[in-house]
């Protein structure tokens, strides 16, 4: 293992100003997304979704890599270029989202353990074969009656340590995802406990497992009230709970932090990210790595204007542009019409 290499890599993700595109959403998810749009989720369609928005002009200058999934690493634009060389041409690193999902939890109703490990060195080593430099692994914890347990929250960031000593043994950099979900009507200290709770065993368990910090990017869910909570914090306060709440659980060495969007709207995930950022400096860098928050409106206008892919390639770099400017605090919300 080349350790200056994952880290000069890790540091290349949280580049000033750049973030990462999460484009690696699984068979059944992406089928759910292009069910909005009216487009029926076939491999081609894929294809022709995802080549559009990797060949968007000049996204690399906000997007420092992108998660793809399997079938998206091997695939090629329509012209018959691969996608990863079209990615590396505009400075985009390669990633590859290497879990199998997140199952039910044996005697745990309610709660999930994301799989995967069988195999994963081979495919680690076959990923990094095709051009990958990252990979994401995501695991699932519900805050709802009772749960999490410490069973289940054990159980992913266990199998998180030991994804991420896999990658680093392959030379890939492991983007850790801990997610944990908006769903519910929990509120703001609720999240804040459970996001503690699951970040401490994370660090716990990725020391234990001798992976190293310096390269490894945590992908963190912020500390936000649930999605059906009547009391909904302000982007103030969630800037202030998420920060408190990384500076007690992350150790200074983590190479840097990527926010997923987990269902928040486009501008409010810019807002969440851009209000950190003014909150000062810290050890690592904050920065994005969205999927919806990212894609809705490049999706929709993709799924209106089939055969010519500039409209969405506009809203993307809009919105890398506008979470570009965020990562660096410097949003302002006028630049938005
Ligand atoms: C893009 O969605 C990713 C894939 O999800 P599935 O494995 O469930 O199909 C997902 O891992 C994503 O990278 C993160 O959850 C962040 O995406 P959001 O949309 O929450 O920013």
């Amino acid at each position: 293992m080349d350790i200056s290499e994952l880290v000069t890599t890790a540091q290349a993700l949280v580049a000033p100003g750049k973030g990462i595109l999460a484009i690696d959403e699984s068979t059944g998810t992406i089928a759910k997304r292009f069910a909005t749009i009216n487009v029926e989720s076939t491999e081609q369609a894929r294809c022709d979704y995802r080549s559009t928005l990797l060949t968007t002009p000049n996204l690399g200058d906000h997007i420092s890599g992108a998660i793809l999934f399997d079938e998206t690493l091997r695939q090629s634009t329509p012209d018959g270029r691969p996608l990863v060389e079209v990615m590396q041409e505009q400075g985009i690193i390669p990633g590859i989202k290497v879990d199998k999902g997140a199952k039910d939890l044996a005697g745990h109703p309610g709660e999930k353990v994301t799989e995967g490990l069988d195999g994963l060195r081979e495919r680690l080593q076959e990923y990094a074969e095709l051009g990958a430099r990252f990979a994401k692994w995501r695991a699932v914890i519900t805050i709802g009656e009772d749960i999490p347990s410490a069973a289940c929250i054990e159980a992913n960031t266990h199998a998180l340590a030991r994804y991420a000593s896999l990658c680093q043994e392959s030379g890939l950099v492991p983007i850790v995802e801990p997610e944990v979900l908006m769903d519910g009507n929990h509120d703001l200290d609720d999240c804040f406990d459970v996001t503690e709770a699951t970040l401490r065993s994370l660090f716990a368990q990725l020391y234990e497992q001798d992976v190293i910090l310096e390269g490894v990017v945590l992908k963190a869910s912020m500390v936000i009230s649930g999605s059906t909570c009547e009391e909904r914090a302000s982007v103030d306060e969630v800037a202030q709970a998420t920060l408190t709440c990384l500076l007690n659980a992350v150790p200074a060495a983590v190479a840097g932090i990527v926010f997923l969007s987990g269902g928040q709207g486009d501008q409010e995930a810019t807002e969440h990210l851009d209000a950190m950022n003014r909150l000062g400096e810290f050890a690592w860098p904050l920065s994005f790595s969205y999927g919806r928050a990212l894609q809705q409106a490049a999706l929709k206008a993709w799924g209106e204007n089939r055969g010519n892919q500039e409209p969405a390639q506009q809203a993307l770099a809009h919105r890398a542009k506008m979470n570009g400017l965020a990562a660096i605090g410097e949003y302002d919300p006028a630049a938005e019409s």
